[in-house]
């Protein structure tokens, strides 16, 4: 190329934004772009999460297991889904459900053998699907062993492992000893200080979660390269990714400061983004996932949609997609639930097409295993309109622009859980809230379960309701590890498999339409009417391929006037059975969803 066209090459690359610079450009034998887009299969996935623990008993002790996936993998392949998360499988004393690891290369003995895992591998890649499991590495169990070593000296080889700090002076105790307080006021995730005494060598430890789930200290080169081997252990199993638990707070200010009122207030952002979390995630990536084909997604707490190219971006070489918390949080106030307004979370996905763009791809979801069930929370889990708002949501979850994320049971339009009292709660988090919030007075028991009841995290990890014999299927145990939701009788897979109307199927064949036509993986996105209250109108659009979808986020029957430019083709699809080509105005029933073919 002649020096002076490539000077002038050069100049023009200058001038364009970061992000459209990408390795892309250099990479000519990647397949041709769509609309901008890097053709990738984790961009035309959809993506099943399975909490192992609740999804199937296979041996009969009411808990779910390894082999119990397995026996369910045609069920998932049915279904459509591409690939499976399972939320951590490895050895853990359970604390938190497996969040709190023991051993990284094990997996957890109630859930099965080493053997069992290969066999569920096996049996994904043979359906063409693919698995990403649990990375749980902003911290570990305390009964890992590096923790055992660790808290055994202060100059134990592991001590850096974690982050052990000196407490301040507290005031002179009843027995006129003199006390020490935490070595800041960080607080944690599951109630009370971040920091945990530990008497044997007189200083704290940090656990952002649980006291049994102490912090790793990423500054520490060791703890680094540790995390980088046991991803390569099992990405060398075959596995296609990972799902990355808290990421955005594995690096700290080692100063500890202690954080503002507003801090306090919003702790989970101010413990986001510390000082190298770019950095660690940069060398991960060049040491570890560059060298495979594979899918990470970060559950991206703290991170603002401002921020998520940062973690993103084709070039910045980070992660593939994260989880913002924005949509799923959009009705909540705090621990709080409040009305959920349709407004809120249409601007919400209008900000995601506005802020990431070709080079920074997104996800979808409203349902995972820290939240409340779908249809109960987005919906309406009434008898009248269960069902058809547990596919609306499908509908908008499987038509959206991003990664769609599925949960397990919410293709069965499963409930929230009828919780009674707190002896009905598994959940740590609720357990210590519980005793820093009833037991101290500041929050009526009455007051408490009620709101549980609409936001704990048990909602969506009672078990897979499969059919309507006893335990619903999951287990033949006389009491499994969590109560079954009592609608299993007329909710379970069975029902919904043997119904072609059913929500199962409904979402089945919501997934072979996304897989059938690019315009809903790689089109553009636009709501036609973002201040409507009930109506969230919005097109998929990508070459002459055109989608309207139309969905009535309210119970009662809407009409909705098409704006004069959208030219109807046919009807796609309806979840209310509704047929026929209707253009101008639209008379929708309550909660109907609808997909138009545009011309
Ligand atoms: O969740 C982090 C997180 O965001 C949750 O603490 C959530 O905000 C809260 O529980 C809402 O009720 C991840 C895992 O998904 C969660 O299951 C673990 O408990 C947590 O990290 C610690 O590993
Ligand atoms: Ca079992």
């Amino acid at each position: 190329m002649k020096s002076s066209i490539l000077n002038a090459v050069l100049v023009l690359a200058a001038m364009l934004p970061l992000s459209s610079v990408s390795s892309r450009a250099t990479n000519p034998a990647a397949p041709a772009l769509v609309n901008g887009y890097q053709p990738t299969w984790w961009k035309e996935a959809v993506v099943y999460q399975v909490y192992p623990r609740s999804f199937k008993d296979s041996n009969g002790d009411g808990i779910g297991d390894i082999p119990g996936v397995t026996s369910k993998l045609d069920y998932l392949q049915k279904l459509g889904v591409n690939v499976i998360w399972l939320s951590p499988h490895y050895d853990s004393p359970n604390a938190d459900n497996g969040y709190d690891i023991r051993d990284y290369r094990k997996v957890m003995a109630e859930f099965g053998t080493m053997a069992n895992f290969d066999t569920l591998l096996a049996g994904v890649k043979q359906r063409h699907m693919r698995l990403i499991i649990d990375l749980v590495v902003n911290h570990t169990s305390d009964e890992h062993h590096w923790f055992v070593e660790s808290r055994k000296s202060k100059d134990n080889p592991y001590r850096d492992y974690y982050f052990w700090r000196d407490g301040k002076p507290g005031p002179v105790g009843a027995d006129g000893k003199p006390t020490t307080l935490p070595p800041n006021n960080d607080p944690s995730f599951f109630s009370g200080s971040a920091w945990q005494f530990d008497p044997k060598t007189d200083q704290y430890y940090l656990h952002y979660f649980a006291v049994k789930q102490p912090d790793l200290n990423w500054d520490n080169p060791k703890v680094r390269e540790e995390v980088y081997s046991l991803m390569r252990f099992w990405l060398d199993k075959g596995v296609d990714g990972f799902r990355m638990d808290v990421i955005p707070l594995i690096s700290k200010n080692p100063a500890f400061p202690d954080l503002t009122p507003d801090q306090v207030r919003h702790y989970g952002d101010a413990y986001a983004n510390g000082p190298h979390m770019h950095d660690y995630l940069q060398e991960m990536n060049r040491n570890v996932m560059s060298k495979y084909d594979v899918m990470t997604v970060g559950e991206a707490l703290g991170i603002s949609l401002k921020q998520t190219p940062l973690m993103v971006g084709d070039n910045r070489h980070e992660l593939n997609m994260i989880f913002n918390f924005d949509a799923i949080r959009s009705n909540r106030d705090g621990s709080k639930l409040k009305a959920f307004d349709l407004p809120t979370i249409k601007a919400i996905y209008t900000h995601h097409a506005e802020q990431l763009d070709a080079y920074s791809w997104d996800t979808v979801f409203l349902s995972n295993h820290d939240n409340p069930r779908l249809v109960s929370t987005f919906g309406d889990d009434s008898p009248e309109f269960r069902v058809p708002s547990a596919k609306l949501l499908a509908t908008m979850l499987l038509t959206l622009r991003g990664t769609p994320f599925l949960y397990q049971g919410d293709e069965l339009g499963m409930t929230n859980y009828p919780f009674r009292g707190i002896g009905d709660f598994d959940d740590i988090e609720v357990k210590n809230a519980y005793k820093a919030n009833v037991l101290t007075g500041k929050v009526s028991e009455e007051m408490f379960i009620s709101n549980l009841r609409h936001t704990s995290r048990d909602n969506s990890r009672t078990p897979m309701q499969w059919d309507s014999s006893a335990n619903g299927g999951f287990s033949t145990a006389t009491k499994p590890w969590l109560a079954v939701n009592p609608n299993y009788t007329e909710i379970n897979a069975a029902a919904e498999v043997a119904d072609p109307n059913s929500i199962y199927h409904y979402t089945s064949k919501l997934i072979a339409l996304r897989h059938a036509h690019q315009a809903f993986v790689y089109g553009d996105y636009k709501d036609l009417d973002p201040a409507d209250k009930s109506i969230f109108a919005y097109t998929r659009t990508l070459g002459a391929e055109r989608f309207l979808v139309v969905l009535n986020f309210s119970s009662g029957p809407m009409a909705y006037t098409l704006p004069a430019e959208v030219k109807v083709d046919s009807l796609v699809m309806s979840n209310v059975g509704t047929t026929g080509l209707v253009t101008g105005t639209l008379n929708l029933a309550g909660w109907e969803a609808r997909i138009y073919k545009l011309k």
